[in-house]
């Protein structure tokens, strides 16, 4: 199965799990509405003074911030000076599991960050690089529209690969391609039946604890 994903390319780092949040759908959207309610999403500045196309937003230990200043993790939320909210436990239960499912017995991730793209949003080709501890993998969960994930490699050169991912599918990402860069496309026009017209990305890191 992960040998075909990249017309046989190995990827022995990336593990896909179609459909394994589906069966959590419900829960997972609603803990998602409550942690926005606490701390909401919004479109943070890059060190370019750009703005992102997707709207962020964190729970757990703390949160993946960017502005002019660069990226970090911080244990408050800039924009309600609080902390973030905590991670909900179906959260947290789902990529345990998925992580598990895909050999690392041991993710205790502290931080899920939230990406939220509406129609035409993206997110370029980049590395995730602003983590304690690159040992452990990166849990990503997609609901929503679906959207072309870009697959490239360890330098931002040198082409991608295109994988569709679609509500529920999740994948986790470990070994020598934990620091491979990638992207999403475009997100295209379209209504999902729950979300309407969002797509939704959670990632699980362990960004603060090396582990
Ligand atoms: C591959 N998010 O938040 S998730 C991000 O769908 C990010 O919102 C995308 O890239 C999204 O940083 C893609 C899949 C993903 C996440 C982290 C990775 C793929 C990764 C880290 C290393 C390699
Ligand atoms: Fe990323």
């Amino acid at each position: 199965m992960n040998g075909d994903l990249f017309g046989g390319k190995p990827a022995p780092g990336l593990i896909f799990l179609p459909g394994f949040a589906l069966d959590d759908e419900a829960v997972l959207l609603a803990a998602a509405e409550a942690v926005a309610a606490a701390s909401p999403f919004r479109v943070m500045a890059v060190p370019g003074g750009a703005q992102m196309s997707a709207a962020i937003t964190n729970c757990g230990a703390a949160g993946w911030v960017s502005d002019r200043r660069g990226y970090r993790y911080q244990t408050l939320d800039p924009e309600t000076g609080a902390a973030w909210p905590e991670m909900p436990d179906v959260f947290r239960d789902l990529a345990v599991r998925a992580a598990a499912q895909a050999g690392f017995a041991d993710f205790t991730p502290d931080v899920c960050l939230m990406n939220r793209y509406a129609p035409g949003a993206k997110m370029g080709l980049h590395q995730d690089r602003d983590e304690a501890d690159f040992a452990a993998p990166i849990v990503s969960v997609s609901l929503g529209l679906p959207a072309v994930f870009l697959w490239g490699g360890p330098k931002r050169t040198g082409g991608t690969v295109k994988l569709p991912l679609e509500h529920g599918d999740v994948l986790v990402w470990g070994g020598t391609e934990r620091l491979y860069f990638h992207g999403i496309a475009p997100v295209k026009p379209g209504t999902h039946p729950i979300l309407g017209a969002v797509r939704l990305n959670l990632t699980f890191r362990c960004a603060l604890q090396a582990v």
